[in-house]
Parts: C-alpha cells; structure tokens; sequence
C-alpha cells in the first residue's frame, strides 16, 4: 500500500490550481474525496474539462464530511482565513495557497490556531521544492559559495499587460493591498530566504502601478485566462503592476528584486542569483532543469537536474531520470510528499521541511514592511513579533 492511500483530502477552489492540487495528491496516492467550487454548477463545469471528483453542496458540507483528514485553500486570499480557520476548527490538517491571507493580523491568528490545534499547517511555496532550488539551498548552506553577499533576480509575468486583462487578484477587496508583490513577490522573497538561509531585515520598496485603467469584464474570469469576450465596465486601478526592492538580509548580504505582471514574454519568470565570497549560484524558472554554479578560479557549470549528481534533498524532489523534464507541476507532489508526511504522522515534526503557516506569516511581515517603506519613501524594518 502506498504510504498516504489512507489518507483523504478535499481541495477548495475550481481554478488552474485547485487542479494542479488535486493531480497532485492523486499522483501521491491520497484519496482525494471531493472540490468546492464557488458553486457546484461552477465546479461541474469544470469538471468537463478536467478530472476532477464529485463538488461538494458546499464548504461547510465539505468540512461536514469525517473522511476529510486535509483541506487544501485555492481560492481567492480574501477567503483564505475564513476557510483556513473553519478548517482548522474543524480538525482539520490545512495546505493553503500563498499568500496565507491579506495581512499579518490574519496570518498571525491562524498560526497560532493551527499551534493551538496541533495539526499540519502548510503554505503553498511550491517553487522550493525544484530539485535546482533544492540543491542551491544545500550547496549555500555547506558552503560551497561561501559567505552570501548579493542576491538579484525576480519574478517577471505578462498575463496582466493589457487593459483588457482582468483577474480577482487586481481587486484589493479580493486580493489584499499588495498584489504582485502579494502574489509573485512572496514566492520570490520566501524562495530566496530558503535558498539562503538568510532572513529579511529591512526593505526599502519602490511600487506602481502602470495600467491605471482597467476594462473589468461583467463576469468571473480565470487565472490567466486569455481577454475578456463581453461587455466590460472601467474601472480605476490602485495596486502594484510592478516593483523594486532593495532588501537587507542578517549578516550584511543585500538583495535586488523586480517584481511584475506587465512584462510582455516573461510568462512565469521566477530567477535569482545568490553571489558569495567564493563562488555563486543561479536559476531560472524558464530554464528550470539547469542550476548554474558561477566560479572565479575555475570554469563556470551548469548542473542538469541528475538525481545521481545532486545532495539527497534534492534528489528526494527528482521522480524522472536525468533528461526526462520535470516541471511545475511536479513541484506540487514534491511538496505534498512531505507535508503528507507529517499528515500520516498526526502532526507536524519538530522542524517541518515543507513551508507552514510560520512562512506564510513571515511573508505577511515582509509585506507590512513592504507597504509601509512604498507609502512613506523609506527604508522600512521587518518586524517580526
Ligand atoms: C499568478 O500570478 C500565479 O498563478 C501565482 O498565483 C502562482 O503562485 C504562481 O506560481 C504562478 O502565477
């Protein structure tokens, strides 16, 4: 038997990643018992073009039902502490998508609910869990690079370039206030403290917004779903189309990022580079399979993901030989098969090595921050309580 067939999740949110959460955990073996849509019409609809299995009446009908062990949060960031917290106070174990909710208030209650439960408690930062992410962190961390002094790069997209680009993320009622940086910008903040092993203290945060108009169409529209086909209403825009951000990490080392949606060709363009006193490494979500490691003594390499040339914590995220491409998607079962882990156990470990609840309010920090330095043109201190 596989190790969680006895295991059984629930998935909230219809969307492209609700299914990728489902294909994921399906791949694992878990048993997953239903979805919730924003109504069962809306996820039989779905339904038709992916497999997914029977909706649920409802959320609470879904947290109603005691095979459910795992509830998995894809739905928009408003909902996410509400369902968050009926879940936990349902019993149940939470994967949730990032960012875990729109401010550090929320996020902080339902770490310390999860704590007060002793369930699993999960947040969505997939993008670690590349076996090249995997294996930069451990590089970084046995000192292959030496002491980090620099880390640039970003997270670059294009679906949101056009006036005629609308998605719930762009409605801060929605989404929050910070939203690509809210959005991408967490994914790329979490990621590089990962691969560092360095935390964010001060942040000094430049934001726009590029597209002050946009053509809102009359209806709901999927993530990266292509323009709108019917009638739209204008509407003024307040939140982040792009940003940079300079960023002071413990220990002196410093970080450069550009975050954006309007970037015409970058479809899903996460990157770093972390330079150290004696070498660097670098990735690219574009380029995904490879890991570059920068020399100054030696001729530079380039790392194909080989489960047989990478440390055991990447090679565990590898499923496919060398040269037979994993991908995004396979991030997900990565980190399911860890979380899931903690699942059959009852609980989480001491130390979890998936990302929890913990990361996601840390982003939430960062992003106080982040607001904070953007509104009043300074270097602004994360303050983690
Ligand atoms: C849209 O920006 C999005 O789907 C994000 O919400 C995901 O977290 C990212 O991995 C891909 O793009």
């Amino acid at each position: 038997m596989a190790p969680f067939e006895h295991l059984r999740a629930a998935v909230v949110g219809t969307g492209f990643i609700g299914v990728v959460h489902v294909e994921a955990l399906r791949r694992l073996g878990v048993q997953v018992t239903g979805v919730v849509g924003s109504s069962p019409e809306r996820a039989r609809e779905k339904a038709r073009t992916a497999v997914l299995p029977e909706p649920y009446d409802s959320f609470e009908a879904m947290l109603a039902d005691e095979r459910v062990d795992v509830v998995h949060i894809t739905t928009p960031n408003r909902l996410h502490l509400p369902q968050a917290r009926a879940a936990l106070e349902a019993g149940k174990h939470v994967v949730c998508e990032k960012p875990l909710a729109t401010s550090a208030a929320e996020t902080a209650e339902l770490l310390a609910l999860a704590g007060e439960r002793g369930l699993v408690h999960a947040t969505n930062f997939n993008i670690r869990f590349y076996p090249q992410c995997l294996e930069a962190r451990e590089r970084v961390r046995q000192g292959a690079i030496g002491r980090v002094n620099l880390i640039t790069g970003g997270y670059l997209q294009d679906w949101l370039l056009y006036d005629t680009d609308w998605n719930w993320r762009l409605d801060p009622a929605e989404g929050g206030e910070l939203r690509a940086v809210g959005d991408i910008g967490s994914h790329w903040i979490d990621l590089v403290q990962f691969v560092s092993g360095l935390r964010v203290e001060a942040v000094m945060a430049d934001l726009a917004t590029v597209v002050p108009v946009r053509r809102v169409p009359v209806g709901p529209v999927e993530t990266f779903s292509s323009g709108p086909s019917g009638e739209t209403v204008d509407r003024e825009m307040q939140t982040d189309d792009l940003a940079g951000i300079l960023l002071r990490l413990e220990g002196g080392a410093r970080a450069v990022m550009s975050i954006s949606q309007v970037s015409a060709g970058r479809r899903n363009a996460c990157t770093f580079e972390v330079d150290g006193a004696t070498g660097a490494v670098a990735w690219s979500a574009e380029r995904h399979e490879e890991l570059w490691l920068g020399h100054r003594d030696a001729a530079n390499e380039l790392l194909l993901r080989d489960a047989t040339l990478m440390s055991p914590l990447a090679s565990r995220a590898s499923v496919l030989p060398a040269g037979h491409a994993e991908g995004f998607a396979d991030t997900f079962r990565a980190l399911y098969a860890s979380v899931y882990e903690a699942v059959a156990a009852g609980g989480p470990p001491e130390r979890p090595d998936y990302p929890t609840f913990a990361d996601g309010h840390d982003q939430a920090v960062i992003g106080e921050a982040i607001l904070v330095s953007a509104r009043e043109g300074r270097w602004a201190d994360v303050r983690r309580r």
